[in-house]
């Protein structure tokens, strides 16, 4: 999958090379984004904590910027997640499939994030992720749980994933 997808973003770098070009992979904690970005294999991922007390996980590939952190908890802090929204292609939205408790807050989460003007124009790629697990919802009750045939003016997909097996990655990441 790697080489498949080295040569979408090399298409993607070339021609945004102008300016940089951001994907956003964002989830509650534990969703599987972490196990993902290190499945792309595309380069190494480096984990930051700015100042302001977030973890950040960017990979880079040429002008393709892939950064990742967790939702949920801390109000706080926020604010500052709008630093990293500029120039927003798509963003990559996980679920923890099995995670029924959490469904609804994953959902307020990501109803939050599609309203920061921003965010406006990035097309929107949602991974059902731990479809291994016993009981996990399917594609279908989590595109009702979320709300996201509602969704007005955004392209958007959602794509079953099992990410410790690589499942689903490239299926979601071709779209
Ligand atoms: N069963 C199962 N476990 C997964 C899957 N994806 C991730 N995990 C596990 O869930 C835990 C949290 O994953 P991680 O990638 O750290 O989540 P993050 O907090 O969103 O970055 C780890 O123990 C992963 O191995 C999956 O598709 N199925
Ligand atoms: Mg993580």
């Amino acid at each position: 999958m790697g080489l498949t997808f080295s040569s979408l973003l090399g298409r993607l770098a070339f021609w945004s090379r102008e300016e940089d070009v951001r994907i956003l992979m964002l989830g509650l904690d534990s969703a599987g984004k972490t196990t993902i970005l290190y499945r792309l294999q595309i380069g190494d991922v480096v984990s930051t904590i700015p100042t302001i007390g977030f973890n950040v996980e960017t990979l880079q590939y040429k002008n393709v910027k892939f950064q990742v952190w967790d939702l949920g908890g801390q109000t706080s802090i926020r604010p500052y997640w709008r630093c990293y929204y500029g120039g927003t292609k798509a963003v990559i939205y996980v679920i923890d499939s099995s995670d029924h408790a959490r469904l609804s807050l994953s959902k307020s989460e990501l109803h939050s994030l599609l309203g920061e003007d921003e965010l406006k124009g990035a097309k929107l790629l949602i991974f059902a992720n731990k479809q291994d697990i016993q009981g996990a919802a399917s594609a279908a009750e989590i595109t009702e749980k979320l709300g996201l045939t509602k969704l007005k003016d955004r392209e958007w997909t959602i794509v079953k994933s099992v990410a410790t097996k690589g499942e689903g990655l490239d299926e979601g990441m071709d779209w």
